[in-house]
């Protein structure tokens, strides 16, 4: 037999790492706790806010939720709230919204947000703009030390007509920033990406801090031909951020 100590065998190592579709599920889970019984409720719109979406589709129908009325922020979570059951209205219906659930593209140390890179922005918008509590919920590759920071895209939402024009005055508009402005266009076939409100969203890439954003979203909102942009400022109540080390929770 051989004198060599024998090769130690290493116990299971359990996986540590959670991917960012479990950690998206974390977060969305957890601002599912503040839903109530009775509460009217904005659905939000892409990957992350589809994980509450769908869990408050599970509550209702395991009967430990009651009387939600849900306001879909897109026509995607429309059709996914529909075929969970969940009772849908409208900010015409129900202008006031208890609380509203949804995901952000970055998130600063104050909560300002960049939203709409779902292409969403605008409906998100008004319904978030019309609720209580606004919680956003987000893996921690959102956060960011100054929006614009992240190299991608700030999106604003401009009317189809003369879009060439807008683009122009967008881009010009913040040149001191280093700013690009471009056309969204589907991948597949290269056509401008509509809206569900039939328009189109400009992307603004900044190569510098953009400085004052309330500034800065006055001036957008001055251009005619904009609709609205995806800085959601002073608009989050809470924002729940899930990372390897846990879940934190930032309050305003
Ligand atoms: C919506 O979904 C948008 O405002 C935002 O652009 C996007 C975030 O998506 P994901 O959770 O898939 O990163 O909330």
């Amino acid at each position: 037999s051989s004198s060599s100590s024998p090769t130690p065998i290493s116990p299971p190592t359990p996986s540590v790492f959670l991917t960012q579709e479990e950690l998206k599920r974390i977060a969305a889970f957890k601002a599912v706790e503040f839903v109530k019984s009775g509460m009217v409720l904005g659905l939000g719109t892409g990957s992350t806010a589809k994980f509450a979406v769908e869990r408050i589709g599970e509550l209702l129908q395991q009967g430990k939720l009651k009387n939600v009325v849900g306001i879909p922020t897109s026509k995607v979570t429309h059709e996914q709230a529909m075929s969970l059951g969940i009772p849908l209205s409208d900010l015409d219906s129900h202008p006031v919204i208890d609380l509203a659930i949804d995901g952000a593209d970055e998130v600063d140390p104050h909560l300002n947000l960049v939203k709409g890179r779902g292409g969403s922005l605008l409906r998100e918008k008004m319904i978030e703009g019309a609720c209580r509590k606004f919680i956003v919920i987000v893996d921690e590759s959102k956060l960011v030390p100054y929006l614009g920071g992240s190299l991608l895209a700030m999106p604003v939402e401009i009317v189809p007509f003369c879009w060439k024009f807008t683009t122009e005055r967008l881009q010009i508009l913040f040149e001191d920033s280093g700013c690009v402005a471009k056309l969204r266009t589907c991948e597949k076939n290269d056509e401008p990406f509509v809206t569900d409100n039939g328009n189109y969203i400009v992307n603004l890439y900044f190569e510098k801090e953009i400085g004052d954003l309330n500034a800065a979203s006055d001036s957008i909102l001055r251009l005619p031909g904009v609709v609205e942009h995806g800085m959601f400022l002073n608009m989050a109540s809470i924002v729940i951020v899930a990372g390897e080390l846990g879940v934190t929770m930032k309050e305003k």
